[in-house]
C-alpha cells in the first residue's frame, strides 16, 4: 500500500512529494472517452463498475499517488430532489430552480446509503482494487447552492447574490439543507471506506471576504466538524480563494487546497501547522518539458517549508490537456522531490 498521500496530509515525513490532479478521472483521457462514448454522463456516475474503471485510469496510466472517486458534486443535489440534466457542451442544468421557500420545502435531506448507494458501492469496490488511498468528495454548500439557484453554471451569479442580499434568511435556509445533506453524504462515504474527503468550493472566490464569512464559512465548518470523528484527512479547496485564505484555515480542514493565483510560499505563512495542496496553473502543463520540470522544481522548493505538501494543480485538469504532459508532471514531481 502506498500511503505517501495520507502521510503528507498529516504533515508526516515522506520519501517524496505525492501528487494527484483535481478532475484527474475525466475527459482529457482517451480511455475515459471510450467508456463515456457508450453511456451518458449520469449513467456513468450511477454505474459503480464503470466508475471504478475510470477512477483507476489515472492511477494506472499516469501513476498518481491518490485516487478520487468518480462522481460529480451535483449528484447529491439530484438525490435531494432537484431534477438534474447534463447537456453536452452546456454542462449541468436544473430545470426547476430553487428561488423561493416553497421550492426549497420540496427538497429533502436524503439518506445517502439508500438514495446514492451507487456512490458507496463504488467506494467499496475501489478499496478492493486500489494500492493508493481513495479520496471521496462533495461540493461545498455555497458552490452547490449556486447551481440550484441559477439552474446551472453561471458567469455573474445574479440570482445567487440577489437571494443573498434581498432574502438572506431564504439563502441561509437553503444552505442549512444542503449542509445537512452533505454531512450525511460525506459521513456515508467515510463509512464506506473513503480515506480522505475533499470539499470543492469552486465558486467561493466570487464572494467578498465579509460575505464568505457569513454566507459560506459557517456551513463548511459545520461539515468539517461533523467529519472529525472519522480521523481521516479533510481537505478544503476554495477556488479563486487567495483572498479567503485565512477563512479557509478557520474551516478546520487538515489540508488547505490552493489555486495557482497565490505563491505557495506566501500561502504557507498563513496556514500554520496544516498541510497544503496545490498549486501549479493547470495550463502550465502545456509548457515544453524542460520548462515544465523547472517550474515544478521551483514549486517544490517554495513548498519545502510546508507542514506537508500534496502536489496538485491549482484547479481541475483541462479537458484538452495531452495526457503525456500530465505524465511528465507526475514523473517530475516524483523525481525532483525524492529525498
Ligand atoms: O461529458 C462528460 O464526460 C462530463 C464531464 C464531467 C466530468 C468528467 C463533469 C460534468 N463532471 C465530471 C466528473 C467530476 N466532477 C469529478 C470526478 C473526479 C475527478 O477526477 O476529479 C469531480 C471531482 C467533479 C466535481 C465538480 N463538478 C465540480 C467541482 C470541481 C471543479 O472543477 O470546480 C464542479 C463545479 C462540477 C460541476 C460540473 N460537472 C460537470 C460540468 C460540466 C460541471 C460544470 C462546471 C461549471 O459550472 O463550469
Amino acid at each position: 500500500m502506498n500511503n505517501t498521500f495520507l502521510k503528507a496530509c498529516r504533515g508526516e515525513k515522506t520519501d517524496y512529494t505525492p501528487i494527484w490532479m483535481m478532475r484527474q478521472a475525466g475527459r482529457y483521457l482517451p480511455e475515459y472517452q471510450k467508456i463515456r462514448g457508450n453511456v451518458t454522463f449520469l449513467e456513468l456516475c450511477k454505474t459503480p463498475e464503470l466508475c471504478v474503471e475510470v477512477s483507476l485510469q489515472p492511477i494506472d496510466i499516469l501513476g498518481m499517488d491518490a485516487a478520487i472517486l468518480f462522481s460529480d458534486i451535483l449528484i447529491l443535489m439530484e438525490a435531494m430532489g432537484a431534477p438534474l440534466e447534463f447537456h453536452d457542451g452546456r454542462g449541468p442544468v436544473f430545470p426547476e430552480t430553487i428561488r423561493d421557500q416553497s421550492a426549497l420545502d420540496k427538497l429533502i435531506v436524503p439518506n445517502a446509503d439508500e438514495s446514492v448507494g451507487f456512490v458507496m458501492e463504488t467506494i467499496r469496490l475501489l478499496r478492493q482494487e486500489l494500492k493508493v488511498p481513495l479520496i471521496g468528495f462533495a461540493g461545498a454548500p455555497f458552490t452547490c447552492a449556486t447551481y440550484l439557484i441559477e439552474g446551472g453554471s453561471s458567469k455573474v451569479f445574479w440570482e445567487t447574490k440577489k437571494m443573498m442580499f434581498r432574502e438572506p434568511q431564504l439563502f441561509h435556509n437553503l444552505m442549512e439543507k444542503i449542509t445537512e445533506s452533505t454531512i450525511g453524504y460525506m459521513q456515508a462515504q467515510a463509512r464506506a471506506g473513503a480515506q480522505a474527503l475533499q470539499l470543492f468550493d469552486s465558486w467561493a472566490g466570487i464572494l467578498a471576504p465579509c460575505d464568505f464569512k457569513i454566507f459560506a464559512l459557517p456551513y463548511v465548518q459545520k461539515i468539517i466538524s461533523s467529519l472529525k470523528q472519522f480521523d481521516i484527512p479533510l481537505i478544503y479547496f476554495a477556488n479563486n480563494g487567495s483572498t479567503l485564505l485565512d477563512y479557509s484555515v478557520e474551516s478546520g480542514a487538515d489540508v488547505i487546497g490552493l489555486d495557482w493565483r497565490i505563491n505557495i510560499k506566501d500561502a504557507i505563512k498563513h496556514v500554520g501547522n496544516k498541510a497544503v495542496q496545490g498549486n501549479i496553473d493547470p495550463f502550465a502543463l502545456l509548457l515544453p518539458e524542460d520548462e515544465l520540470r523547472k517550474r515544478i522544481g521551483r514549486l517544490l522548493d517554495d513548498a519545502s517549508s510546508a507542514h506537508g505538501h500534496v502536489f496538485n494543480l491549482g484547479h481541475g485538469i483541462h479537458q484538452f490537456t495531452p495526457p503525456d504532459q500530465a505524465k511528465i508532471a507526475v514523473d517530475a514531481v516524483h523525481e525532483l522531490s525524492s529525498r
